[in-house]
């Protein structure tokens, strides 16, 4: 539980710096506070904020984001909004990342922490758009980790082309135009 602990002080120290480094678009956080002194909405934040990473933009994500955790190399944010697949892809790159892509279990208990956070399934940058039944990576990348529920990936009505997260953290593939939970990763 150290590393939690040193996680959320770091979190607020980098809340501290404030915004003058930022990078991220300000298209996807402008209804956020850039209040130094804020605190989590959610009382449960500081424990999911764990393992704060060293880049700069990182940090920064941080510094914006009331609802943002860390997993390994990446930080998952998301303000809890919900769109439609093409909709969260551009909110997410529009601010300098990219929609949750998770590549091992701990970065899927990340994304699944906020699908629980805000009890709504997300969508993950996951698809098969370019080619169906090959899902990859939104960089084109075949899949090194996946978690897909019980008889999926179906493709049901052959038009399901984007992934969803369930409650559970497990994959389904899903009607891209539906609205899921938007989170990012950076
Ligand atoms: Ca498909
Ligand atoms: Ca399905």
């Amino acid at each position: 539980m150290a590393a939690v602990a040193v996680g959320a002080a770091r979190l607020r120290s980098v809340r501290a710096i404030g915004p003058t480094t930022s990078s991220v678009s300000p298209g996807f956080m402008t209804e956020q506070s850039h209040d130094a002194t804020a605190q989590p909405c959610n009382p449960d934040l500081a424990e999911m904020v764990y393992g704060v990473g060293k880049m700069d933009y990182r940090q920064t994500a941080l510094t914006f984001y009331k609802e943002a955790t860390a997993a390994g190399d990446k930080i998952f944010v998301s303000k809890g909004e919900q769109a439609t697949y093409n909709d969260a892809k551009l909110a997410c790159t529009n601010a300098g990342g990219q929609l949750a892509s998770p590549q091992n279990a701990e970065e899927n208990k990340a994304v699944l922490d906020f699908c629980k956070m805000y009890k709504v399934f997300p969508y993950l940058g996951i698809n098969d758009l370019l080619i169906e039944g090959s899902f990859r990576y939104p960089n084109g990348e075949m899949l090194s980790y996946s978690n897909w529920s019980d008889k999926e990936p179906n493709n049901d009505q052959g038009v399901e082309d984007c992934v969803e997260m369930y409650d559970n953290g497990k994959w389904n593939d899903k009607n891209c135009n539906e609205k899921r939970l938007i989170i990012c990763e950076f």
